[in-house]
């Protein structure tokens, strides 16, 4: 079989078989705890949402993609785009992107990855490179249009969206998304479960990372162990995270088709695919992303092309509309 060889291939010795009582477990793992918080679902013109966009809360928000459904089943990318080549990633040892034509990557799905505990997923931030025609079947989210950093050069700016697809187990371990900027993930299709927490317990997870707040492994760096972590390390972290003695806003919840989870900058999250799933995300920049977004920048100037913020202060500048032009004075 291509694929998995290819990521024994890639990723040696982490391909590791699912075990009959891995399987048994699928229950525990697959639903939030009961009476886990849900960050309350919206639509974009209700009230609520808006206070959540203007309080950076998590928000899920119905009716934002509702003419784009069809192209983004895992058939319509097999039979229009089977032949693209898209990218799982990059090898661990020469850095290079993975890349696989969507149909062996719908085959290696179909045969439920192969019983691997976890799944290549294809996640890839130049999707619209061998079939730009993918970039016309969707469009941003009305209230996620206002992106500051929207006059960067596309050349220069960092990853900022991605197509994402990936069968049952795949997903995403805990991370806060780069670059200090918010984010919006909409489901085509399939089901993924989410944890996500605010800032301060982020802070506290990672003191538990390195020994300070407790022993437990909290997933930061923990590979690409998103089943592993959703089933034995996030339970542990829980129950820890709920010792404390201030209460932490953490919301576990599962996205079903048709939503879109709003992700206000800072906040860590945690997602497993529970159908086979198909997603689109952008991280973009609002006003008050914008001195986190500028200090993070000339922070990872190693990172990211050296001449990169001064640029983007240039472009703000350079902008018809005043409010960019404003957007500009924040960065100092
Ligand atoms: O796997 C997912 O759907 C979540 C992706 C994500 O968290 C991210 O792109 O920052």
């Amino acid at each position: 079989m291509v694929l998995p060889s290819a990521k024994q291939a890639v990723r040696p010795g982490r391909w590791l078989t699912l075990t009959a009582a891995d399987r048994m477990l699928w229950h525990r793992c697959s639903r939030p705890q009961r009476g886990a918080a849900h960050p309350g679902a919206t639509t974009a013109s209700d009230f609520d949402f808006q206070c959540k966009l203007a309080w950076h809360q998590p928000s899920v928000v119905h009716g934002l993609q509702t003419e784009w459904a069809d192209t983004w089943t895992i058939e319509h990318l097999a039979e229009r785009y089977g032949h693209c080549a898209f990218s799982f990633g990059e090898d661990e040892f020469t850095n290079e992107a993975v890349l696989f034509p969507f149909e062996e990557f719908r085959v290696y799905m179909e045969m439920d990855a192969e019983g691997d505990r976890n799944p290549l997923y294809l996640f890839d931030p130049t999707f619209d490179l061998g079939c730009p025609d993918l970039l016309e079947q969707f469009c941003t989210p009305a209230p996620f249009t206002a992106d500051f950093l929207s006059v960067v050069d596309i050349e220069e700016r960092p990853d900022w969206r991605w197509l994402l697809v990936g069968p049952p187990r795949s997903g995403s371990p805990l991370h806060i998304d780069p670059l200090a900027t918010s984010a919006w993930n909409a489901l085509l299709h399939g089901e993924k479960r989410w944890i996500i927490m605010e800032p301060r317990a982020w802070a506290a997870v990672q003191g538990m990372a390195t020994g300070q707040g407790g022993t437990q492994d909290t997933g930061v760096g923990a590979g690409e162990d998103v089943f592993g972590w959703f089933l034995e390390v996030w339970p542990g972290l829980q129950e820890q995270l709920e010792n404390e003695p201030h209460p932490y806003r953490i919301y576990d919840f599962l996205q079903q088709e048709g939503e879109t989870v709003y992700i206000p900058r800072g906040w860590a999250h945690a997602v497993f695919n529970l159908q086979p799933s198909v997603a689109l995300t952008q991280n973009f920049c609002t006003w008050h992303d914008l001195p986190h977004v500028w200090s993070e920048m000339n922070r990872d100037m190693e990172e990211i092309d050296l001449h990169t913020p001064q640029r983007w202060k240039a472009g703000l500048l350079a902008s018809p509309d005043s409010l960019y032009r404003q957007a500009a004075q924040e960065l100092r």
